[in-house]
């Protein structure tokens, strides 16, 4: 059987990326960038679970119908963003743990990952956007032959890099 192959979305957009506030978006920014730099386009907004409930419910809601094929959502301290979007939407969703003031981001961490059985949140670690945008990459590189190229190329070249480094 031959792979249907998608050329659009590598150009278009196919990744929400979600912050609790704006003051996790220096941290997403990394998740803009490294997905930019493997030729995928993203949208960065500000949402939240307890101050903006009703759109960051329709956000999630609309997201599949908007194109969006996976979703990555950063939140701090009561950190039930990411939780909240995969209640409302079954396209994979990412959360990031971002570190927090008092407990540097525990709180975030098992608030994240602690979801119910039936609604998952893939977690990645406290702050790590890039492996937030590096995980959404490969789930990407499964459907798009273009992405799974460029995933691959990454990879190899930090292999390189690290063996170049020596001990
Ligand atoms: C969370 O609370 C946000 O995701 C952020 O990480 C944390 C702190 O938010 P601010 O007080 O900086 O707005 O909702």
């Amino acid at each position: 059987m031959t792979k249907k192959k998608n050329s659009l979305a590598p150009q278009g957009i196919c990744v929400g990326i979600l912050g609790g506030s704006r003051s996790d978006l220096p941290i997403l920014q990394k998740a803009v960038d490294q997905l930019l730099s493997l030729g995928i386009a993203s949208e960065l907004r500000v949402l939240s679970a307890h101050r903006t409930p009703d759109q960051t419910i329709q956000y999630a809601k609309e997201a599949e119908s908007r194109g969006l094929e996976i979703i990555i959502a950063g939140a701090g301290g009561a950190a039930h963003l990411a939780g909240v979007i995969a209640a409302q939407t079954h396209l994979p969703i990412i959360g990031i743990p971002m570190p927090s003031e008092h407990l540097k981001g525990l709180d975030s961490l098992l608030s994240v990952v602690q979801m119910p059985r039936g609604i998952p949140v893939a977690t990645v670690a406290i702050g790590n956007a890039v492996n937030a945008a590096l995980l959404a990459t490969a789930i990407l590189a499964l459907k798009y032959p273009e992405i799974r190229k460029k995933l691959l190329h990454f990879r190899a070249q930090q292999t390189e890099s690290i063996l170049k480094e020596g001990p």
